[in-house]
């Protein structure tokens, strides 16, 4: 279905948080004719002795990481999070509200190997993350006080990613954070309407028009959605509804390490460089009530828009109005779509 004519400016809901971004298409008439600037990257060693999260090395706080030969965890030695906070709250003032929270961070190694990223691991390797991802999900949603569990990752230096080792990072707390609140709102409120989830009547509209479909597999369909904001924004969602990641079984799991695997190596081949984002899981609260409403997905909000050193800036119009973009979901989808499935380094050798 046309829904409007998308050549004008225009402005499209994302139903997931009831935020609108502003498409302005007629700015990105020739949006790649500029030079594509390429960047040197380094070589890095397969063990730095210099690297927190190397195996066997001593990290910040002191700790020694293991000899570790999967993936690994470990307890934030900087944690933004406390377990042992104790409760308070301060709601009467409502212009100064507050809440104590309590909460458990972890650090996940993806690999021991320091010159790796996830687009250059092998499939069973990844697949020991998101075993890694359900292991620690299944352990954190047990603990009384953790109600929600935020998986994701920062990747490169512009996304403020302190090390290039390859890792990701849990925050677990006792709190709902502010974007699964507005996600749990809009999903509960569908569900109840049409009962089915959001995103499973979402999907099958997408799959319906294949315009915006990136990669999928036989679990998993990787799009930009109607509402992206980020240039080359990517959603990852489930074809089950599932609640969370602890409903997965191993097959599903290989799924999603496959399909995390197509995404990132479809990103560094947009630029022929190791692509920066920030990318994470979105899923149920893990607060014991069942949430049938949530439907289990992953973002990744890239920064770079026309080369290796171009960055958006969410400024000016972005920070004080609304999100704005040029270039149309549709034409990042085509352009992410058409790219080779082999990463660019494999091309090459
Ligand atoms: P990034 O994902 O943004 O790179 O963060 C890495 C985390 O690793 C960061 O939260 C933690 C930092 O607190 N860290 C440790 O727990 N131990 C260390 O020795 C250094 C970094
Ligand atoms: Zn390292």
């Amino acid at each position: 279905m046309k829904l409007i004519n998308s050549d004008s400016p225009h402005i499209r809901k994302n139903p997931l948080t009831d935020e609108w971004v502003l498409v302005s298409p007629h700015r990105a008439q020739r949006p790649w004719q500029g030079q594509v600037e390429k960047i040197q990257e380094e070589k890095r060693p397969e063990y730095d002795k210099t690297c927190y999260l190397c195996p066997g090395n001593k990290r910040a706080g002191g700790k020694v990481n293991p000899n570790y030969t999967g993936a690994y965890s470990f307890v934030n030695d900087f944690s933004a999070l406390l377990s042992d906070t104790p409760f308070a709250a301060n709601l009467e003032d409502p212009l100064f509200n507050t809440i104590n929270v309590n909460g458990i961070c972890k650090v996940i190694c993806f690999s021991p190997q320091h010159d790796l990223t996830i687009p250059e691991m092998e499939l069973e390797d990844i697949k020991k993350v998101v075993d890694l991802w359900q292991n620690e999900y299944e352990i954190l949603e047990t603990i009384p006080g953790i109600n929600y569990v935020q998986i994701f990752e920062n990747k490169g230096s512009i996304m403020g990613c302190s090390n290039p080792h390859p890792h990701g990072q849990i925050w677990s707390s006792s709190h709902i954070p502010t974007e699964v609140q507005k996600e749990s709102a809009s999903q509960k409120l569908y569900f109840n309407m049409h009962g089915e989830t959001l995103l499973s009547a979402y999907l099958s509209r997408e799959l319906d028009s294949s315009e915006r479909i990136v990669r999928q597999n036989n679990h998993f369909v990787a799009l930009v959605p109607y509402w992206a904001v980020w240039p080359f924004e990517v959603m990852i969602i489930s074809r089950k509804a599932h609640q969370n990641i602890s409903g997965m079984n191993d097959e599903e799991k290989t799924s999603l390490a496959d399909i995390y695997k197509q995404v990132t190596i479809m990103y560094d081949n947009l630029f022929e460089v190791s692509f920066a984002y920030s990318a994470g899981i979105h899923q149920s609260p893990s607060d014991c009530n069942d949430h049938p409403y949530w439907h289990f997905h992953m973002h990744f909000y890239p920064p770079l828009l026309r080369s290796a050193t171009v960055k958006k800036f969410m400024v000016g119009y972005e920070l004080l109005a609304e999100s704005q973009r040029d270039i149309t979901p549709e034409q990042s989808a085509e352009r992410l779509r058409n790219l080779p499935k082999v990463h660019y380094k494999c091309q090459k050798n």
